[in-house]
Parts: structure tokens; C-alpha cells; sequence
């Protein structure tokens, strides 16, 4: 057991003449639980997880009998695979060709798509082989998540529910409070004032000896007669909650059909080994008493938070990978890792977490990607994925209630990769009016265009759209504060997206507003530039569009789009902590490329951005970029520098206070003299691998 010193030294109160002995828990630690505190010992915590939960969703949605073996397929890999089919060796490592040899009578169901150009995702049956015309749609599975959340709630008393959705199949639970009136029900004894009105005065002990734990699987203590002895009252919260937990999930199996696994512990990093402890349909319960043993046992890899790098760094520091060793490293040696770190560990693998559960279940943004194979090299191509971005996209902020006002987002993000490098592009939605999927649309259109006429867009490996900052009830008022990024935001924008080569450089900072874009100023007489002529029309049409927004209005003009570049960094990274765990696995890449099965729930890592293999290019040398360039782009690049000092030109002139812009926000200024306002990629210090990078449209 976990304390034996602590049962052995059971308090006895020392004006009781019969010396009755004592819990060893206060009567304050048993009022903590009311209202969640988080130090109390006899917290009672569960994580439910739902069992191959993709895979349960299609024998649900298509009626078919859960003891058939069945996986879930993405392209030719497989995302989720049922119980049954796990008997056969299956797993999600390997392709759809390889299970089928391996269990013949599989059912392999493909995930819903959205199929370039249809408005809506669609379970297609020849999905697998479309893998460059369709795009995975996760919409099933947030539809049963959503479910599956709301049946847990309505199982739970409605004024004593403490809910957190943990990501798409996962929720942790306090059941504190609700285990804190139960306790008082069924022990009366417990509801009186504490002896001398003084909360840290010891409860009488519980006057069960033999608690009954069903079903559950409870986790061993690692000593013979520390099992039944002496239940104390940390022991009978933990059996209450685990009543609890029974019941939501009869309660989802019963109204659902899903089936799903439960821990029960006093925290949550405890309550989450345990649902993972023993699968499927079971519940697992740590107790007190048991967590050493229970922790000691295992590799400390599989903790939250430790399953990544810094679990990996860890077990190099130290030499092991299990708790039990790591638990003779002085508090200082585990300090090595930092002092917050160290000390968080200490704690961690003793069994300790006072991290809260928090009820805020709602997202915080959306995204939509895509992984090109073979890449796209048209904006027209990249234009009829965005399409599909900004329904996806729109068709989830209609649940969120977006229509209704209930939330908005304030922000689109663009983020396109090319080669190793990633660009990003941010614009604040305008707050006066409804959101629509054409205004998404229209506004992604015109990111992907800003990246276009920067001439070095093709081939894209990966394009993303998300929008995010979603606030609560935003008015539909057309006051300014609608119209303009708010300062706080704005500075955020500015700041947390600086421009960034793969090598972790910073490049030159260039910043435009529309009307400084250089596209705007070439000609359509070349055929090569047919791309810059589509991505120019589509600037121009956002700028018609959004200007016959705001004229009218006297307040305000929408900011102009921020433009920034983000080396070395995948979407998922950029926003990471804005992603809600909605969006893992959401990237749309073949399961082989994800991150196998982890521990935390966390965002899988970005991948690592492919090697670039380049031919030798023949070069020219620019005098005005002081830069030898690919002799293939001569043409575009005279037109650059001709571009740049038209605009330039241009802009000079806009500077003089005219009666209609005068007093208005005005885009942020470009810095273009010669000296600064270099083509991209041509900066001194930056050509030797920016110059392959920017141009790399072979011929
Ligand atoms: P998990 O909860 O990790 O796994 P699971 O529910 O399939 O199986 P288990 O019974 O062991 O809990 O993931 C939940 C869903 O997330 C899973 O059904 C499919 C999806 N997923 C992926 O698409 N790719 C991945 O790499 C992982 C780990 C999950
Ligand atoms: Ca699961
Ligand atoms: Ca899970």
C-alpha cells in the first residue's frame, strides 16, 4: 500500500475515552470536494476513452455485427481497427493489402471524403484510389464525439458535472462534487460539524471493511494484506466514482452503442493510465494504495506529456525508461531538465497531478489541410482545394453556432508548403457582418494569391486553411472595434509570425499591403504568367469586394492582410496551442506518415519538411540584388524590380492626404527602397539557399 505508515498511525482523538480509531483524512479534505478542489487527497477523477473508436463508428453507422472483425482505412493504411480484427495481429502499421492477407473476412470501410468539387464530404466507395482528387473528411466522427459527450453529460447530475473533452474520443470527468453529496447520503454520520467546529479534526472511520468494487479491474498494491485492509475513505470515494462511471457508460452503450474503457484515480494523469490499462469495455481503478506499485511498474514513456521528446530525452539523461529507477534521480539530477521540468517530473512519477479538469469543451479554431501527392502547381488547382477548405470549414463553425452568433472566429490562416519551406498568410475576418462560406472563400482565394505573385508558390506540397480565435457572442454590431483587429491581436499577427527560412534564419521582413502587390502591375502578355494573372484577378476582386464592405460605412476600412512567412514549421506547429484536439490526425496524410499511437492526445508532431534535392541551375547575376538567380526566371525578376518601383511610385502618391483616405486605417507600409526592398530570396545574406527555394519552378 501506498502509505503504510500513515494506516499504522491512524489518528486516535485523544479526549475519546474508548480511543476510537481514526481516518486519516480530515473533515476539511472531505469539504474540499464540493468544490473541486484540486489538493484534496480524496479527489476522485475518471477518463473515459472510447474503445477503436473510428472503427465503432462505422459498425454503428452501417448496422453491422461488432464481433466481425473491421478497420477503419485512409488511401491504403488503416487509422482504426476494432477488437475482433486486433485478434488477428492487425495493426495500425500496416496497409490495407497486408491486413487482408492477414484476416481475409476483414471489413475494411474507407473514411468519408470530400471529393474535389462536390459541397459536401460523401462516403465514397473508390475513395482509396483518389487520393489526389479527395480529401478526408472527419465530420462522422466529431458528429458521434459531440454525441457521445452530450449522452456522458446528461448521465451526470446537471449542478454536480464537471466535464473536459480531452479529444475526439476522450473525456476526464471530477466526479468530486458528486461524490461528495453521495458520501454524505449514504454515511450520515459524516454530515454533523466536525468535534470542536475544527475542520482539521480527523473523520471517524468508514464502518465498511469490505467495499465492493464490482467489476472493476482494480490495479494491484504489490503486497499480500494490502488489498482489503483497512478501507479508509479515499477508497470509498474511489468506489462511489466508480459507480459513477459505470453507469455513463452503460448510459453510452445503452442510448449510442458505443462501448468505451474507464479509469478512476485522484488525478488525471492516474485516471488516464487507467483507462488505458485494460481494454475493451472495462473500467480501471487506481487506488491510493496501489499507485506506487502501479506506477513503478511501468515505463514512464507512457505518461502524458512523457511520450514525446521529452520523454526520450529523459530516458538518455538517466540511462532507463522505467519509473522505478527513475525514482532514485534526486530532485536536483531531474533538474537537468530544466527547474520546472525537473520538479514537475519529481512530482509526476510519484503519482502526483493537481492539473484541474477543465470544462471548457469548445474549440478554439479549425483547420483543413491537405498533403498533395503528386504536388499542385496551379492557383487555379490550389483554388478548387480551398473551396473545399472553406466549406469544411464553414459547415463546422455552422455547429459551433457561428450563424447564431454564439461564436465567431476572428482570423484566417493560410499556410502553404512548398519545398522545406512553409508560408503563412493571416487575415482578420471582418466582425460586422454574417460569416459566410464565399466571404471564407474569397478571403482564402486572396491569401493563396498573396503567396502566388510572390512568384516561388509551385509545386505546394501541403496547403491548410484555419480559422481561429473564436470568441463568445460577438455582436453584430458595424462599430469599429467590429471592423479592425483589435491592438492586442494585431501585435500578436505582427509578432508571432516572423518571417523564417528553413534554416531558422530570419529572411528579409517584407510587409505589403494589397495595393503595394507586385502582381498588380504585370502585364497578361505572357502565357508563363497566366498563374500570376489568376492570382492577380482574384486580389483585385477581393479588394472590389471588400472595399464595397467598408465604404459606406464610415468607420472603418479592413485592415490589410499581414503577411508573413513561417520556415521549418508545420500548421499543426504554428497554431499549436490553438488547435483544439479536434483536429488531430486531421492533416489528411496517409496513417503511415502520423504519429503511431500516443499517450498524451497531444497534436502529432510536424513532420519534418523533406530534403531538397536540387539540380545545379544556371544562373544570372541581378546587380540590383547584388545575387546570382536562376537564369530561367530572368524575365519574372526584371518584371519584379519593374513592378517594385511602379509600386513604389505609387505609393508616394497615395501618401499625400487625399479627401477619401484621409483618416483611415491604411495598410501597413512596405518597405521598398532599393536598398531594403529586395526580391524575395535576394537578400546578401540569404541567396545561397533562398534563391533555389524562392525559384524553384523548374523552367
Ligand atoms: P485512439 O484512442 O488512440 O485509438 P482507438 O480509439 O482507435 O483504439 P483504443 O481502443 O486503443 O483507444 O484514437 C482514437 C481515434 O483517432 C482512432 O479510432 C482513429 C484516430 N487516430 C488516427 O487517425 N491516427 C492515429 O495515429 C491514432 C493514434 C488515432
Ligand atoms: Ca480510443
Ligand atoms: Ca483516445
Amino acid at each position: 500500500m501506498s502509505s503504510p505508515a500513515a494506516f499504522a498511525s491512524s489518528p486516535l482523538s485523544v479526549t475519546s475515552p474508548r480511543r476510537i480509531p481514526k481516518s486519516r483524512f480530515t473533515y476539511k479534505q472531505l469539504h474540499q470536494l464540493k468544490s473541486y478542489s484540486t489538493t484534496t487527497p480524496l479527489r476522485a477523477i475518471a477518463h473515459v476513452d472510447l474503445d477503436a473508436f473510428y472503427a465503432q463508428c462505422e459498425t454503428v453507422r452501417l448496422g453491422i455485427d461488432p464481433t466481425k472483425p473491421l478497420a477503419v482505412q485512409q488511401w491504403q493504411g488503416l487509422i482504426a481497427i476494432n477488437y475482433p480484427a486486433r485478434a488477428f495481429g492487425l495493426n495500425r502499421h500496416i496497409t490495407s493489402a497486408e491486413a487482408l492477407k492477414l484476416c481475409p473476412d476483414l471489413i475494411m470501410q474507407h473514411v468519408a471524403t470530400w471529393k474535389e468539387g462536390d459541397e459536401k464530404w460523401a462516403y465514397h466507395e473508390d475513395a482509396f484510389t483518389h487520393i489526389a482528387t479527395h480529401k478526408v473528411s472527419l465530420d462522422p466522427y466529431r458528429m458521434e464525439s459531440r454525441k457521445i459527450l452530450k449522452c456522458i453529460k446528461e448521465a451526470l447530475p446537471e449542478k454536480e458535472q464537471r466535464v473536459e473533452k480531452a479529444s475526439i474520443d476522450e473525456v476526464f470527468m471530477d466526479l468530486s462534487a458528486q461524490v461528495h453529496t453521495i458520501l454524505l447520503e449514504r454515511y450520515p454520520e459524516l454530515q454533523g460539524p466536525p468535534p470542536y467546529d475544527d475542520p482539521t479534526e480527523y473523520l471517524p472511520k468508514p464502518p465498511t471493511t469490505v467495499l465492493d468494487w464490482k467489476a472493476d479491474a482494480l490495479v494491484g498494491t504489490g503486497t499480500e494484506d494490502g488489498e482489503e485492509r483497512d478501507p479508509d475513505w479515499d477508497d470509498v470515494c474511489l468506489v462511489i466514482a466508480s459507480e459513477i462511471v459505470r453507469d455513463v457508460r452503460a448510459k453510452v452503450k445503452e442510448v449510442l452503442g458505443y462501448t468505451c474503457s474507464g479509469g478512476v484515480a485522484r488525478n488525471k494523469m492516474l485516471a488516464k493510465l487507467g483507462s488505458g490499462h485494460k481494454k475493451p469495455n472495462q473500467q480501471t481503478v487506481i487506488r491510493n494504495r496501489a499507485v506506487q506499485h502501479f506506477l513503478g511498474e511501468m515505463k514512464f514513456t507512457k505518461i502524458r506529456m512523457l511520450g514525446g521528446k521529452l520523454g526520450d530525452e529523459a530516458v538518455s539523461m538517466f540511462g532507463t525508461d522505467t519509473v522505478k529507477e527513475l525514482l532514485n534521480q534526486p530532485l536536483e539530477q531531474l533538474k537537468r531538465l530544466g527547474d520546472d521540468t525537473g520538479s514537475w517530473l519529481y512530482s509526476t512519477i510519484r503519482g502526483e497531478d493537481n492539473s484541474e479538469v477543465n470544462p471548457r469543451t469548445q474549440i478554439k479554431s479549425m483547420l483543413s489541410a491537405k498533403s498533395f501527392r503528386p504536388a499542385i502547381n496551379s492557383f487555379e488547382q490550389g483554388v478548387r482545394w480551398l473551396r473545399i477548405f472553406a466549406a469544411d470549414i464553414f459547415s463546422r463553425c455552422v455547429e459551433e453556432g457561428v450563424l447564431e452568433n454564439k461564436r465567431r472566429p476572428r482570423t484566417v490562416n493560410l499556410h502553404h508548403r512548398q519545398g522545406a519551406q512553409t508560408r503563412s498568410r493571416q487575415s482578420p475576418i471582418p466582425q460586422g457582418k454574417p460569416l459566410s462560406e464565399a466571404m471564407l472563400f474569397d478571403m482564402a482565394k486572396n491569401l493563396l494569391a498573396q503567396v502566388v505573385v510572390d512568384g516561388r508558390a509551385w509545386p505546394c506540397a501541403n496547403l491548410s486553411l484555419s480559422v481561429g480565435g473564436f470568441e463568445d457572442g460577438v455582436q453584430n454590431n458595424k462599430g469599429i472595434g467590429g471592423f479592425l483587429v483589435r491592438g492586442e491581436e494585431a501585435k500578436a499577427m505582427n509578432n508571432g509570425e516572423k518571417d523564417r527560412m528553413p534554416s531558422g534564419e530570419p529572411s528579409t521582413k517584407r510587409r505589403k499591403g494589397e495595393k503595394g502587390n507586385i502582381a498588380n502591375f504585370f502585364g497578361a502578355r505572357d502565357e508563363k504568367r497566366r498563374d500570376f494573372d489568376a492570382a492577380r484577378a482574384a486580389l483585385k476582386a477581393h479588394r472590389e469586394s471588400t472595399k464595397d464592405d467598408s465604404e459606406g460605412d464610415e468607420t472603418g476600412e479592413v485592415r490589410s492582410e499581414v503577411d508573413s512567412e513561417v520556415g521549418n514549421e508545420s500548421p499543426a506547429d504554428t497554431g499549436r496551442q490553438d488547435y483544439s484536439s479536434e483536429e488531430l490526425y486531421n492533416d489528411d496524410t496517409p496513417p503511415s506518415a502520423q504519429k503511431p499511437s500516443e499517450t498524451d492526445g497531444f497534436d502529432p508532431p510536424p513532420q519534418k519538411p523533406p530534403k531538397i534535392h536540387q539540380k545545379p541551375i544556371e544562373t544570372f547575376f541581378c546587380p540590383r540584388c547584388n545575387a546570382h538567380l536562376p537564369s530561367t526566371e530572368k524575365g519574372e525578376h526584371d518584371d519584379f524590380h519593374y513592378a517594385m518601383d511602379l509600386s513604389k511610385e505609387i505609393r508616394q502618391e497615395e501618401k499625400k492626404p487625399t479627401p477619401t483616405n484621409a483618416g483611415r486605417e491604411t495598410p501597413v507600409p512596405q518597405k521598398s527602397s532599393r536598398k531594403r526592398g529586395r526580391p524575395p530570396g535576394s537578400g546578401k545574406d540569404a541567396r545561397k539557399g533562398q534563391a533555389k527555394l524562392m525559384f524553384g519552378r523548374s523552367g
